[in-house]
């Protein structure tokens, strides 16, 4: 199961209904802030049978964030790239997910989302903020880093892509096993 997670108000549920419909997105409607968890099935390819279930957990739950994390193999982590005074809050919200053994093996993606409000050089800040240069190395893991929008839709298809990762390496190690 691939986990969604982000503070509240990240920008996860929208950018979760353009990864559902990338053609189509009502932007005149907002979400409402995830109260609970909210799943989200996402086709990877045309073919039948390429579908897999996102399971957002609210930000307002961050709390019992680590409730869900048993049988979690994929984390994507939103992070609101225009809302730099969020950012340390974030992460320090990724650092306790980071550090939860039954996380060792999670494939791990940072989203840096609603870039269309946001300027290229907040990118960078972010990633700063984040001390991910050092999180990475400190860590010896992959922390796979990308730009993001749900409302032009900038990220979607490199967002599937690394979800697409996921199945290939399933199916290989089932052929492996
Ligand atoms: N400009 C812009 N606004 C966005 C983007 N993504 C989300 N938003 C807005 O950000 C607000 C919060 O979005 P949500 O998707 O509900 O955030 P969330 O992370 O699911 O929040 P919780 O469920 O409370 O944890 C909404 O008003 C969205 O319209 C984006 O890519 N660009
Ligand atoms: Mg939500």
């Amino acid at each position: 199961m691939c986990l969604c997670l982000g503070p509240q108000g990240s920008g996860k549920t929208l950018l979760l209904k353009r990864l559902q419909n990338q053609e189509i997105i009502d932007i005149t409607s907002n979400p409402t802030p995830t109260v609970g968890i909210n799943l989200a099935k996402i086709k990877l390819n045309d073919e039948p049978y390429t579908e897999i279930t996102v399971r957002e957990v609210g930000g307002s739950m961050a709390p019992i964030w680590k409730n869900y994390f048993n049988g979690t193999s994929e984390i994507m982590y939103v992070v609101d790239t225009s809302n730099l005074c969020q950012i340390a809050a974030a992460g320090t919200m990724l650092y306790g997910i980071l550090a939860d053994p039954l996380l060792k093996r999670a494939r791990i993606l940072l989203v840096l989302t609603k870039m269309d409000v946001s300027y290229r050089q907040m990118r960078n800040e972010a990633l700063l903020m984040l001390q991910m240069a050092r999180l990475k190395k400190e860590l010896g893991r992959e922390i796979t880093v990308l730009e993001a929008s749900a409302m032009t839709g900038e990220g979607a298809e490199e967002i599937i892509e690394w979800l697409r990762g996921k199945k290939k390496a399933k199916s290989n190690a089932n052929k492996s096993a």
